[in-house]
């Protein structure tokens, strides 16, 4: 790498220009001279924020011990419900599996804040993160873009996610001091709240903010609002969710029928894909909540409430598809959306058995 170089190697390799631009910076402490890191992150730091990214921090690209074994008891207690994706265990308690020479994560926040009109009736709700376009595809392409930076100017290898691999993403946020997880498992920024995308680039480039302390909030504290505004009781411990009972689940991953016992509390909240219910009481996020500038976010497709009775009339897919391309939406396919708006307001069904009626006593 180019960015580290021992004493006896720096006259055999020349610095590349745009390190020589640099100030270099001294740590005696290690017996290596350290140079430029501080700089590298600032010019990462600054690229990302101009490709759109709100927030930037950088961790060793190690996994704490406490967030693996949450993990695996986790799996163990079965709360990912039928999400097989979720039992890769490997890669998320080795980032070295992914990237053999990983050093450092890069962790990147995107606020998604919007208001919401109330709800009209005859309508259900959509989460704020399901709006407009899929961020997967939106900040998949800023990501892109960052990548091929980094790879460019400071020669890194990198590999990144959005929400699309076997990261612990909250987990490395957190690390990272891109905020704190609250009981409700979320990742609260200080910035934004937890209505922050997160997203990551592991890189070789060994620029983690090692000393760096984190500044730390205070977190939950007594505070329980989110464990008792969940109507389905899913936040079972502080920062552990059972899928298995989580709306957010059982309305976009759950590819089966809602479990009876569900059908009164969905119907209840309303809501049609995802739930926003454990971040919107949260006291951390209504003293920080800001409505996102991301012009991505502004343009809905599915809005922040459907009607209904429009969701049941979609006949077929590639109705559905006209509907909502582009959308997160498109992951619970129609099959999906259409069993949670029968949830909310099931279609009044005629009769299996009507009464023959005797044709002489009808009326004419
Ligand atoms: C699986 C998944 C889900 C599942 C499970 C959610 C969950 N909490 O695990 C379901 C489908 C229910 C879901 C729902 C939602 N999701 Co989701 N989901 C994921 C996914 C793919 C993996 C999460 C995971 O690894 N879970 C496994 C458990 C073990 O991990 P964990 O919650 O991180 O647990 C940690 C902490 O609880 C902590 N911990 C352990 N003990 C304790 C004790 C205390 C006291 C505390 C505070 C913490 C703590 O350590 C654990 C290990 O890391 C991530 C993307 C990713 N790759 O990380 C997105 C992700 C977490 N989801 C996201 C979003 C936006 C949502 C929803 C808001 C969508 C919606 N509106 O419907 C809801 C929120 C529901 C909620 N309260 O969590 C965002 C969250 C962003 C943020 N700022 O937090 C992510 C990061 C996607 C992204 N790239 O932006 N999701
Ligand atoms: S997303 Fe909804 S159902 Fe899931 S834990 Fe939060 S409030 Fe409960
Ligand atoms: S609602 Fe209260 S307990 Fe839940 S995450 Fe927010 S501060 Fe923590």
């Amino acid at each position: 790498m180019n960015q580290i170089k021992t004493k006896k190697e720096e006259t055999l390799t020349p610095l590349p220009k745009f390190v020589k631009a640099i100030k270099t910076k001294r740590i005696a402490k290690s017996g290596l001279i350290l140079e430029c890191i501080d700089e590298m992150r600032q010019e990462i730091e600054k690229f990302a924020k101009e490709l759109g990214f709100d927030l930037v921090g950088f961790t060793p690209a190690k996994i704490s011990v406490k967030y693996a074994d949450a993990f695996t008891k986790w799996l163990e207690k079965g709360k990912e419900a039928d999400m097989e994706y979720m039992k890769k265990k490997e890669a998320r308690q080795n980032l070295r599996s992914i990237l053999p020479d990983a050093k450092t994560v890069i962790v990147l926040g995107v606020n998604y804040y919007r208001e919401q009109k109330p709800l009209k009736s005859g309508h259900g709700r959509i989460a704020r993160y399901a709006y407009g376009r899929d961020y997967h595809k939106t900040i998949g392409k800023k990501l892109k873009k960052l990548e091929n930076y980094i790879r460019e100017v400071h020669k890194g290898k990198t590999k990144a996610y959005v929400d699309t691999g076997p990261l612990l993403e909250k987990a490395l946020a957190e690390q990272a001091g891109i905020g704190r997880i609250g009981k409700n498992s979320c990742l609260i920024t200080k910035d934004f709240g937890s209505w922050t995308f997160l997203s990551e680039i592991i890189t070789d480039l060994d620029i983690s903010n090692k000393s760096e302390k984190q500044e730390i909030f205070n977190m939950c504290g007594n505070c329980k609002l989110c464990m008792e505004a969940c109507p389905t009781g899913a936040i079972e411990e502080p920062g552990v969710i059972n899928c298995n009972r989580c709306i957010s689940y059982l309305t976009i991953e759950n590819k089966e029928g809602i479990p009876s016992k569900f059908v009164s509390a969905i119907s209840k909240a309303k809501t049609l894909y995802g739930c926003d219910i454990c971040q919107e009481v949260c006291p951390h996020n209504k003293a920080r909540q800001r409505v996102s500038n991301q012009p991505d976010f502004q343009k809905p497709i599915a809005g922040d409430s459907i009607n209904l009775e429009k969701v049941k009339s979609i006949k077929t897919d590639d109705q559905f598809l006209k509907i909502f391309a582009g959308s997160p939406l498109m992951r619970a396919k129609r099959k999906g959306l259409q069993r949670n708006a029968e949830t909310i307001a099931p279609t009044k069904k005629l009769s299996q058995n009507p009464k023959p009626q005797n044709i002489n006593s009808q009326k004419q």
